[in-house]
């Protein structure tokens, strides 16, 4: 089947699928840039079968890994563009310019709104606050470096997220931009919430209830959040919410490799010994405060009234 795609979409693929592009945003731009140049891998004979083609890569960039809502998002800004452009009548010349000028719009909307973000979410960072950050989000960074841009002084501390330790990335970031920051065990969160002010995350998906799916752990940290009064607040941009869970559905967990959790070879020598590792967990709404997204800040039951207005279901 992927044999008729491009190398670049095959190896967008790959990277999704083994991590390499990895972070819902990232994810949604990578895959939405691959499709764009899909777009003239082939010259078709007619728009449907451009459709036809592009419609076949969609779905086979959706199947790269299953939670992140918005890579199906993203992608689907690409195939809406393309029914609204064969609806318009256009050409196939003119269709190809204008699905490849939308997958650069979305591109650049996610860009400009993780920025937003920034900017809304660093208005709720008050000067010396400590704030504990949970694997690696560009939104929730956007939102700690603009506090930090915005000359407020701020202590960080980032849980290590295993097993693939993104959280690594997250304080060598904050790190390099002088920001001060504390490397974690995600063992130490307990231990060190009584320090932190605020919590901010990111998110893979938002439930139209206000649940959000994001790294595994995210939800022990915003239990103990919630048990020592600490704020938590979801940086996420909009194209997060889950429009699949306005129709009652669930948003997929992905589960990953055993090795990941501990070594072939140790695993081999306790063949009694099951392993499950989840890549990610839901945090109830009860336990988050508020979700900023660019649009706005939103308590999570707030959620479903955002979702009604962007699908223009209200
Ligand atoms: C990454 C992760 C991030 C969200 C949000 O998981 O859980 O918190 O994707 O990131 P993984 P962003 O490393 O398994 O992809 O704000 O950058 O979209």
């Amino acid at each position: 089947m992927s044999e008729e795609f491009s190398p670049k979409l095959k190896q967008t693929f790959e990277d999704i699928r083994t991590m390499k592009v990895r972070g819902a945003g990232r994810i949604a731009r990578a895959a939405v840039s691959a499709l764009k140049d899909e777009v003239y891998y082939v010259s078709d004979s007619s728009p449907e079968e451009f459709y036809k083609r592009m419609q076949a890569a969609a779905n086979y960039l959706k199947s790269s890994r299953p939670t992140a809502v918005s890579l199906p998002n993203g992608i689907n800004t690409v195939i809406k563009s393309i029914q609204k452009g064969i609806a318009q009548g256009l050409d196939l010349k003119s269709l190809k310019e204008y699905v490849a000028k939308e997958a650069d719009v979305f591109i650049q909307k996610s860009i400009e709104a993780q920025k937003k973000i920034g900017e809304i979410g660093a208005k709720r960072i008050v000067n010396g606050d400590t704030v504990l950050t949970h694997c690696n989000s560009q939104s929730a960074i956007s939102v700690i470096e603009t506090a930090f841009k915005e000359g407020k002084q701020i202590k960080i501390f980032a849980t290590e997220t295993r097993p693939r330790f993104q959280g690594r990335l997250t304080a060598a970031y904050l790190a390099d931009h002088g920001i001060e920051v504390t490397l974690i065990p995600d063992t130490a969160a307990r231990l060190y919430m009584r320090k932190v002010d605020k919590v901010v995350v990111g998110a893979d998906a938002i439930a139209v209830n206000g649940a959000v799916v994001n790294k595994i752990g995210t939800s022990q940290i915003a239990a103990l959040a919630f048990e020592s009064r600490t704020r938590v607040m979801v940086a996420a941009e909009t194209y997060k919410i889950s429009p699949q869970t306005y129709w009652g559905e669930l948003i997929e967990i992905e589960m990953r490799s055993p090795y990941e959790v501990a070594p072939k070879s140790w695993l081999d020598r306790h063949p009694r010994i099951k392993v499950m590792n989840p890549a990610f967990d839901v945090t109830p709404p009860q336990y988050i405060d508020f979700i900023v997204t660019e649009k706005g800040i939103y308590p999570p039951q707030g959620i479903i009234m955002l979702f009604k207005e962007l699908y223009e279901l209200a």
